[in-house]
């Protein structure tokens, strides 16, 4: 049977993946630290950024291979964001993406570096782009929506929310009950950035003008919020499920996300209002957006 697109992409995004970040000879100085780096990069995950990177590249009318070195780049950033956010000083979590965290197999120090090396060469990778001009764009944009205006910044609120950090200034969220309009800027930082510079990111390969690039952050929204709506759902029905509950709200109550402020039936509604916003701005495209049309219709509904 005839590879699906999505299957194509995944194939293509994996071995480019191995080949940005190879094994280091035995006896680098470098050996444990790649290792790391690539024991939480090459271990499966959706891969949902960098599809939607080649996605957008070929919608603009430019071949997807192009946009490999900025799917890479985008995935290694988000796997750094996982690797730190799993530390015990933030979320602590022992497993990730089917098997124990980075910390847990290598330590703090070394799962801190293996961050920090992913962050890094995130950007070398964007800038391998072949041409000059869209590798140094690309890799702008990326940074001004990883950094702490974007994904850093959403990272920061979300650990205020928490009760981990108290942030000075406009960003303090003590004291102030956790609403709808709050959650909505943590997750357009968390979440909704780091997906917004995969979609441009595509655009930008292809070389795709401004206003395409303003709708690709608009389909960004839409599939971002719905992304992290839809994640929060799965978080609490799996949490109800693993205390052998009917309902997930009692465990809802503990977090603080759209799930408990709205329960399960509305926050689904939520899921399908941000997807129909996503599927809206498809239109500003002259190209074929069945692809992407499916991909944010299969992420409102997915279960993993
Ligand atoms: C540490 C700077 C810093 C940021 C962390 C990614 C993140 C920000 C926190 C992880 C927790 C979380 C629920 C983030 C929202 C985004 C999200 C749903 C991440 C998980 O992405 P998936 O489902 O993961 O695409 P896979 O493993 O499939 O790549």
């Amino acid at each position: 049977m005839a590879e699906t697109k999505r299957e194509i992409y995944l194939r293509a995004i994996e071995e480019a993946l191995g080949l940005a970040l190879p094994a280091t000879k035995e006896g680098d100085p470098a050996a444990q630290v790649t290792e790391a780096m690539r024991y939480s990069l090459l271990c499966g995950g959706k891969r949902v950024r960098p599809s939607l990177t080649l996605a957008f590249c070929e919608l603009c009318g430019g071949d997807w291979r192009r946009a490999l070195p900025f799917a890479c780049a985008v995935e290694m950033l988000h796997t750094y964001s996982l690797i730190h956010d799993d530390l015990p000083c933030m979320d602590d979590d022992d497993m990730r993406r089917g098997r124990p965290t980075c910390h847990r197999v290598y330590g703090e120090a070394m799962a801190l570096l293996a961050g920090d090396g992913l962050l890094t060469k995130a950007f070398e990778c964007a800038l391998s782009l072949p041409e000059p001009a869209p590798a140094a764009r690309g890799a702008l944009e990326l940074a001004r929506l990883a950094g702490h205006m974007g994904m850093v910044g959403g990272q920061c609120i979300d650990l205020s929310i928490e009760g981990h950090l108290s942030i000075e200034g406009h960003l303090s969220t003590q004291g102030r009950a956790v609403d709808m309009e709050l959650l909505e800027v943590m997750d357009q930082g968390k979440t909704v950035a780091l997906i917004a510079a995969a979609c441009k990111l595509g655009c930008i390969a292809a070389g795709a003008p401004e206003d395409l690039l303003e709708a690709a952050g608009r389909y960004a929204q839409g599939v971002g919020m719905a992304f992290q709506i839809r994640d929060d759902i799965l978080d609490v029905l799996g949490d109800a499920q693993k205390l052998g509950k009917n309902t997930g709200m009692d465990s809802a109550r503990e977090k603080r996300n759209y799930v408990s402020l709205l329960g399960v039936e509305k926050a689904q509604e939520l899921v399908e209002e941000y997807t129909g916003k996503a599927l809206g701005a498809l239109e500003d495209f002259p190209g074929d957006s069945g692809f992407l049309r499916e991909f944010a219709l299969k992420l409102a509904g997915r279960e993993s």
